[in-house]
């Protein structure tokens, strides 16, 4: 297996060689010795999930654990704690077990060429889950998540309808130099009316816990309703954090307009409660898509390097009726 990976290896170098002179966004992996006829069971696939600090991401890892399930594929999975170095060596502990693919939410988008040059040098081909990576194209196989640009551009249009005549706004981004976060602070700067002004913008880390603080701190520099008027939180869970500082201070929902992403059952309640506004969705049951891409490249099998996911934003107005039926 290992030497077929090698030789596979090889015709990958070549049809790069030959895709950068051809052009086209579409590119080959390596292939499995079961090639074309991988099912499955063959499959051996790690997936080194970057930490478990919302509900979004709770929300990911069920469904990465129940598709290989469903599916009957063996899956390595490990929990870094929101710590690159440990994402890295449990892919390197991927690499040394010669799984067939490595799927890969990375925690920040610099960082990641050695890692990404080891497995290639393996045969092993490696999809970048949910977040976005900083490194060549060439390094990896696929990208599999949202357009988080899109999400901020989302958010900013909310902003813009609920505040025409101008105000100001605080933001609380996710965990600094993650695609998440920098491609939803980007969307939100590219459309915000240039009349409405972010305050302040400071990390809550995507987590309950160190959302509040940070709130808190915000509440003790800045007045509701006289410096700002509205926040953008680019989570449901450090939303949740934020409302419990909000409430402590006396705030009572609808003072501010607050929108928030991810379109969890927290943020749902959230907007039945008066919270929030707004719910940019961001979905985080990828495992399907992932697993049948796996297949696709375990077989050697022409595949889409770009897939997106379709999203939408979710109001208040339905938000009650809506809460039962949601999945995460
Ligand atoms: O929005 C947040 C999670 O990368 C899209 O990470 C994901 C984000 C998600 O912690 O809740």
């Amino acid at each position: 297996m290992f030497h077929f990976k090698k030789l596979a290896f090889l015709v990958i170098v070549a049809t790069l060689i030959l895709t950068a002179c051809g052009g086209g966004g579409e590119s080959e992996e390596a292939v499995s010795s079961c090639a074309p006829n991988c099912t499955y069971a063959d499959m051996v696939i790690c997936y080194p999930q970057l930490g478990a600090e919302s509900d979004w991401r709770t929300a990911n890892t069920a469904s990465i654990k129940e598709t290989a399930d469903e599916v009957g594929a063996k899956l390595i999975f490990s929990d870094a704690q929101q710590k690159q170095e440990n994402q890295i060596s449990a892919m390197r502990a991927c690499i040394a077990q010669d799984v067939d693919v490595i799927a890969l939410p990375p925690v920040v988008e610099d960082g990641w060429d050695a890692v990404l040059t080891e497995a290639q040098n393996a045969g092993i081909p490696v999809i970048i889950v949910d977040r976005s990576v900083s490194a060549d194209a060439s390094l990896y196989a696929a990208h599999i998540g949202s357009n988080m640009v899109l999400e901020g551009e989302r958010a900013a249009e909310e902003f813009n309808k609920a505040m025409p005549n101008g105000g100001a706004v605080l933001e609380l981004s996710g965990t600094t130099g993650s695609g998440a976060a920098v491609g939803r602070a980007e969307g939100f700067r590219n459309k915000l009316n240039s009349n409405i002004t972010i305050l302040d913008s400071q990390t809550g880390n995507f987590t309950r816990a160190e959302a509040l603080p940070v709130m808190q701190a915000f509440l003790q520099k800045y007045t509701p309703g006289v410096d700002f008027q509205g926040i953008f939180i680019h989570n449901d869970d450090m939303g949740i954090g934020a409302i419990e500082a909000l409430k402590a201070a006396g705030v009572e929902p609808g003072q501010l307009f607050i929108v928030s992403v991810d379109g969890t059952r927290g943020g749902f309640q959230a907007m039945v409660d008066g919270w929030f506004q707004a719910d940019v969705e961001c979905n985080p049951l990828l495992g399907p898509q992932v697993f049948e891409l796996a297949l696709k490249l375990m077989n050697g099998e022409t595949i889409e390097r770009e897939i997106l996911t379709n999203e939408t934003v979710y109001y208040p107005d339905n938000a009650a009726e809506l809460l039962p039926s949601r999945k995460y």
